[in-house]
């Protein structure tokens, strides 16, 4: 039994701060606290005894540090401590358990000089904090264990931790995955990114329509960042260039900036799973170099006063979910500048000793561009060798040349980022300048290969002139990266085929695939315990780290007992799903349905709305009698997508989902049978949640336009069937799971450039399919908005007579599809079957998997 202390703890002078003096002690002693505090104080801290650690904590241990921390990091007594006064302690309490290892680890990096994984990323999506923490260091039962013995429940803490949703989507939390398993596999990793001070928006409804609201995420504290404004950057933008001699005689170019901010390191900590390695996330945080005019101040107009500071911090004030405005999209090219600033002066002033030979510098650090947004940190680069280190430009560039790697993340052709030259003339002119010398060399080198031929040069000038003369980012990564993949097989075949076919032909061994991946640790064990449990007793627990493990469940699909119990776990997912949804947004989720889920970002290529056209359709052949209700298979359709809030379609589309849901759970005749929830501000956690719970997971963009999904592999590892058409990872998918494991339907990318080459009429195949044409008319007739047929005309317009991604088209053969979904889950022992299937067969789309393949084929790092 715990004595709980109320209020101060004994001895705090023998309680000194643990793990801050590792740093600076020699390299060739290894920090022993027992050797400088003595015994009883190492065993009490054993963390801060460094690297090997096994396990110490006691229950006891714990509940001191719990209560030190809410005492004196808090500063509240337990009786009077609010939950969020717990949760912040015990967020820093298992913090600092894990900065031991931390700094340890990043010491014995950098003295072991290895080489380092720099992920560059606009967006980390990476889900709440304390569960994956509790999870990586063993410590979930001593604290849970001990947070009851103070009377204090840990799944209500874990409920009050806020998400940093710093992402949109999926290349934010892919980014999330990839550094979660780089810690795991031991690769030294830094994850560079931005701190947003507002991550992506939080959705709410009113009357069915998507409004946004600020994602204060950071309000309550944020317990688990360390942040080092003595450690701030300068990161300049703005004025001129010019040309002048140096000591040595030679002429030079310099930058001449005119305004400056500063970018303060957030870092955050990154642990690999029972593995003692923590790796760094360092987030910038933008700030004024001046805090403001006293002078000014002092005259009264405050406003003036603090204009320049406020100018300085919108860098880092709120994630972009579009760009669509001028103001804007300069701001988010000053976004990625100051990020990859930061983080390149950080790595090589920082990370590497002081008198390091920079022409080494690709022995040290292989940056990742995570997509374009990172993408300016090429000329950056050059910048700091050519203007700053005074090298020679050939050599800087054959450096440049071997330090990054380009990751492209879609194909469609308005999301290739390009920057009008303009803009960066203002903004960052060296750099545009750089820009220029690195295309010049580039198409000297094209000439030369393919002599005569011009429209070739034009076509691979990383500058174009049209629509206006501007920088195409992707051709910039392109000439710049040692490697450049796409996200999946398809995607990847697209990308060398169809977006930079000329550079796959003058560099084909330039270019890879790396089929994305999901962490296992995130989506499945701490996701989906239900389902661990029975995974742990069938065939143990090394699949965490070893997902093609999973491959042993394979006979187990053919056990009757072992696919009961399958069933028990999708049946206490549901239940679990059911209790939240119920608490969170007062959406009563029918027992007994099949659950069939779509959540991802609202998107046009994705489409939802044919989705919604399934769902009308079903619904106007039960009231119009053209079917017997007895017949259907209950559903219970989940939504989960935000809209970009600038983006009209997707925001009508979302209007719709919401209103066929009100009326659908309003009329009698079907809501036993069909139900749409729609929760509102779909993101990691709630994914957590509604993954698991799933039977049927929806993939259903138009093939060639989703560049690999990862929530396709969230829900097939979770036991989920995917519906779905031959796009992105959804192909690779299949083929591992098989044919009659997987619900394909759809045209294929040849067939739909085909049909678009041929001309695509949507309207004609309204009228030439009558399932289609009633679902439609019931959209449009004002069934779902009180009469009001305006309501719905932009939606219902769109899909007639645009239909950009060919949801028509593919209708018929997704109503056929869904039909044999119902007929297959008749038979729920079958259903559960093909489910386990999949959970044996896609161990695959682990992101370990991934990321040793980046390491084996493009960065050529190794664990430590
Ligand atoms: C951005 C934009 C911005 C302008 C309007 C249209 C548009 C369309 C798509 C995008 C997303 C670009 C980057 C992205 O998030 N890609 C996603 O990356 C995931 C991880 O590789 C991948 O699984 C998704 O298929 C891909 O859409």
């Amino acid at each position: 039994m715990i004595h709980v202390i109320e209020g101060n703890i004994p001895n705090v002078s023998e309680n000194q701060p643990f793990a801050t003096t590792l740093d600076s002690l020699p390299a060739d002693e290894t920090p022993s606290v027992e050797k400088r505090f003595g015994p009883e104080f190492a065993a009490t801290h054993p963390l801060a005894v460094g690297p090997v650690v096994s396990p110490p904590h006691s229950v006891d241990g714990f509940v001191k540090e719990f209560l030190r921390e809410l005492n004196f990091g808090t500063g509240v007594l337990l009786s009077r401590a609010t939950v969020n006064d717990q949760y912040v302690a015990l967020a820093r309490t298992v913090a600092h358990y894990l900065a031991a290892r931390w700094l340890e680890g990043g010491r014995t990096r950098r003295e072991a000089g290895v080489k380092v994984v720099g992920y560059l990323s606009a967006e980390y999506l990476l889900g709440r904090q304390l569960g994956n923490a509790l999870l990586a260091t063993g410590l979930r039962d001593i604290v849970e264990e001990g947070l009851e013995s103070c009377g204090i429940n840990l799944s209500t803490l874990r409920a009050q931790e806020v998400e940093p949703g710093l992402g949109n989507g999926g290349l934010g939390r892919l980014a999330a995955c990839f550094i979660d398993s780089l810690a795991t596999l031991n690769v030294p990793c830094i994850g560079y990114g931005i701190r947003y001070e507002y991550g992506i928006f939080r959705q709410t409804f009113v009357d069915g329509r998507q409004v946004e609201q600020p994602d204060a995420w950071l309000s309550l504290g944020s317990p688990w960042e360390f942040p080092h404004p003595e450690a701030a950057v300068q990161v300049d933008f703005g004025g001129t260039t010019e040309e002048y001699v140096d000591e040595d005689g030679t002429p030079r170019r310099r930058w001449l900036p005119s305004w400056n901010v500063l970018g303060v390191p957030y870092n955050y900590m990154v642990p690999g799973y029972h593995n003692g390695r923590v790796n760094t996330l360092r987030l910038w945080s933008a700030q004024a170099t001046k805090a403001f005019d006293l002078q000014i101040f002092n005259s009264g107009d405050y406003a003036e006063a603090v204009r320049a500071q406020t100018f300085a911090e919108n860098i880092s004030k709120v994630l972009y979910p579009e760009d669509s405005t001028p103001q804007g999209r300069e701001l988010r090219l000053q976004q990625q500048y100051f990020f990859v600033a930061c983080s390149l002066r950080d790595f090589i002033e920082r990370e590497l000793p002081a008198d390091f030979d920079l022409h080494d510098l690709p022995e040290r650090i292989i940056f990742q561009l995570n997509d374009t947004h990172p993408v300016i940190a090429v000329p950056e680069l050059m910048r700091l060798l050519v203007d700053e280190r005074k090298m020679d430009w050939d050599e800087a560039w054959a450096v440049t040349q071997k330090c990054f790697a380009y990751t492209c993340h879609t194909l469609l052709p308005e999301a290739l980022e390009v920057w009008p030259t303009e803009m960066l003339a203002k903004l960052l002119p060296r750099h545009l300048e750089i820009i220029y010398q690195i295309n010049d060399g580039f198409l000297r080198e094209v000439r030369e290969a393919f002599p005569g031929d011009e429209m070739r040069a034009r076509r691979m000038s990383i500058v174009t002139d049209y629509p206006e003369r501007a920088v195409r980012m992707a051709y910039l990564a392109t000439v710049a990266g040692a490697k450049v993949n796409g996200v999946a097989e398809l995607h990847s075949q697209l990308l060398r085929d169809k977006v930079l076919p000329d550079f796959s032909e003058y560099w084909p061994e330039k270019f890879t695939n790396v089929t994305n991946g999901v962490t296992p640790r995130r989506f499945i064990r701490l996701a989906n315990w239900n389902f661990t449990r029975l995974i742990n007793e069938t065939i143990g627990t090394g699949w965490v780290t070893d997902l093609d493990r999973l491959a042993e469940l394979e006979p187990y699909a053919e056990d009757p007992e072992f696919r009961a119990r399958f069933r028990q776990v999708k049946a206490a997912n549901k239940e679990r799903l059911a209790k939240l949804l119920v608490a969170r947004d007062g959406i009563v989720l029918p027992e007994g349905h099949l659950l069939d889920v779509m959540v991802k970002r609202l998107h046009e290529y994705k489409r939802q709305s044919m989705k919604l056209l399934h769902i009308l359709s079903t619904y106007e052949q039960i009231i119009s009698g053209a079917i017997d209700p007895a017949t259907v298979t209950p559903r219970t359709f989940v939504f989960g997508a935000k809209a970009a809030p600038g983006y009209k379609m997707a925001k009508e589309t979302i209007f719709a989902i919401n209103a066929v849901a009100a009326t659908l759970a309003a009329d009698e005749r079907t809501n036993h049978l069909l139900t749409v929830a729609f929760p509102a501000n779909y993101n990691v956690t709630l994914a957590e949640k509604l993954i698991p719970a799933a039977d049927l997971s929806e993939q259903i963009s138009l093939a060639g336009k989703e560049a690999s999904g990862t929530g396709n592999m969230k829900f097939a590892l979770n036991g989920a069937l995917t519906i779905g058409t031959d796009d992105g990872a959804n192909v690779e998918i299949r083929e591992l799971v098989g044919d009659d494991n997987f619900i394909l339907f759809g045209m294929s990318e040849p067939e739909v450039a085909d049909l678009q080459a041929r001309g695509y009429n949507p309207a004609a195949v309204y009228e030439s399919n009558p399932l289609l044409k009633r679902a439609i008319d019931l959209l449009a007739s004002g069934h779902f908005t009180e009469g009001n047929r305006d309501a719905m005309n932009p939606l219902v317009m769109d899909l007639l007579y645009n239909d950009r991604f060919l949801a028509l088209a593919d209708f018929q053969s997704y109503i056929e599809a869904q039909a044999k979904v119902d007929e297959l889950y008749a038979d729920p022992d079958a259903w559960s079957r093909k489910a386990i299937l999949n959970v044996a067969r896609t161990g695959f789309f682990s992101s370990d998997r991934s990321m040793r393949e980046y390491l084996d084929r493009i960065w050529h790092a190794k664990a430590l």
